[in-house]
């Protein structure tokens, strides 16, 4: 796989299979044309769409940045993606999310070739019910509880995971708190994906000055693809200091 992560962050759009069909994609991959963003994510919570392979060829038309998977589920692949973000819950205690759906997708995985980055994902109360939490059935890790997120993202990293993703949920009232981020920062040596909840230049400038690696930013911009132009330049901005 093409090295996600660097030097200076990186910022993410995640896109939702589910809106394959949402007649904003459009404007919003012809700012991906535009390069207004360095890697592109796909995947959701809840979609049962056979768009993906669709979806993928679209972002691949419109852009040569990295397009990675971010399944939520083992049905969520495609052999067209660049790479896949493998993830583990590793905030629940749900064994179907831990390995279970691994086992069931495994063989697809190795066939399709893809560059397989594993990742430890962890759920943070982003006061609101999530997606995420509900079809996984597990709870988050309060948003207060930096420690415990920082315990649970360096178990990942000593299991041998190559990033931890700190996700408050789709549409999150709050992001992460920069305590929290800080916090897991300090404690791991492998590069850490922020998201969930990020709307503004202020939340992605909040990320990065407390350590993220990567911000994802998915709702915000499907909503309103043309904030794309504001965040992404407030975000190379802010890099460049
Ligand atoms: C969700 O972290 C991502 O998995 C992105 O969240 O949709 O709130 O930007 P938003």
């Amino acid at each position: 796989m093409r090295d996600i992560f660097g030097e200076s962050p990186r910022f993410a759009v995640l896109i939702d299979p589910d809106h394959e069909k949402d007649e904003r994609l459009e404007s919003l991959l012809g700012f991906l044309a535009k390069d207004m963003c360095d890697v592109v994510l796909v995947g959701g919570s809840t979609t049962d769409s056979n768009n993906i392979d669709v979806l993928i060829n679209r972002i691949k038309t419109a852009t040569n940045k990295p397009v990675l998977l971010f399944p939520g589920n083992s049905y969520q692949l495609s052999p067209h993606a660049d790479g896949l973000l493998l993830p583990s819950l590793i905030s629940g205690r749900n064994p179907d999310y831990l390995i279970g759906k691994h086992v069931e997708s495994a063989n697809i995985i190795y066939k399709s070739g893809l560059p397989v980055f594993s990742m430890g994902y962890i759920l943070v109360d982003g006061g609101k019910s999530s997606a995420a939490s509900y079809m996984t059935q597990t709870m988050p890790i309060p948003a207060g509880q930096s420690n415990l997120a920082a315990q649970t993202a360096l178990a990942g990293q000593l299991l041998g995971m190559k990033c931890i993703y700190l996700e408050s949920g789709s549409g999150a009232v709050q992001p992460a708190r920069t305590e929290m981020i800080e916090k897991v920062k300090k404690t791991i040596n492998i590069p850490l994906i922020v998201g969930g909840g990020i709307r503004t230049a202020i939340d992605i400038r909040k990320a990065i000055d407390a350590g993220a690696d990567m911000v994802v930013v998915g709702t915000a911009l499907e909503e309103e693809p043309d904030q794309i132009d504001a965040l992404f330049t407030a975000f190379c901005d802010h890099v460049a200091i």
